[in-house]
């Protein structure tokens, strides 16, 4: 922070406007105060989430679309369950899950829990939105089954009660690594995983 003063002052200088530099250095002075008044970790806390998805998708290209099923595409079955008896146990039965692109997708979730008070989902976002979809699931609440509304959810299951199951067919999304979370408040640290397409 400190080198950036001297930097933006320079800058400044060429434009040979005295009134320009006055307001600049005051402009960077009460940046620089502000910057210095919170701890450190606070803001970063703040700004971390802001560097926003949206911005970052905008570039992603055509929007994936979860209905757009191609009939001839090989179909890829997989199945995954939430397990665990508390929450010290829950846990998905895998951590990883894998399918080739271009295929459609056809996953079975399955809840394995046997408290009814203890509802899973699974729900497969866009790589590093994790805790951003699991706060803003529990924001949306019981009402919307803690399945935000949000860019970077491609995939989302009911919340699923003790040996309910519900069969997820998807196209692949383009290769790459995603992951897959269970944002029912609470669950997310323990109840999350890795989607790769090939
Ligand atoms: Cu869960």
């Amino acid at each position: 922070m400190n080198k950036q003063l001297p930097i933006r002052v320079v800058i400044t200088l060429n434009n040979n406007n005295m009134k320009t530099i006055k307001l600049s250095v005051l402009a960077l002075c009460t940046m620089f105060l502000c910057s210095c008044g919170g701890s450190k970790q606070e803001s970063v806390k703040e700004v971390a989430p802001a560097v926003d998805a949206t911005t970052l998708l905008a570039d992603d290209g055509p929007k994936y679309d979860i209905n757009a099923i191609d009939g001839t595409a090989p179909v890829v079955e997989l199945s995954i369950a939430a397990i665990g008896a508390n929450m010290a146990e829950m846990k998905y039965d895998k951590s990883n899950l894998e399918v080739a692109s271009g295929s459609t997708v056809k996953l079975t979730f399955e809840s394995k829990a046997t408290d009814p008070a203890m509802p899973h989902n699974w729900i497969l976002i866009r790589k590093g939105n994790l805790d951003r979809i699991a706060r803003k699931g529990m924001e949306a609440g019981a009402d919307k089954s803690y399945v935000p509304s949000d860019d970077d959810i491609l995939v989302a299951s009911k919340l699923l009660g003790p040996n309910e199951k519900q069969v997820l067919t998807f196209p692949a999304p383009p290769a790459g690594e995603y992951q897959f979370v269970c944002t029912y408040p609470g669950h997310s640290m323990m109840m999350q995983g890795v989607f790769i397409v090939k």
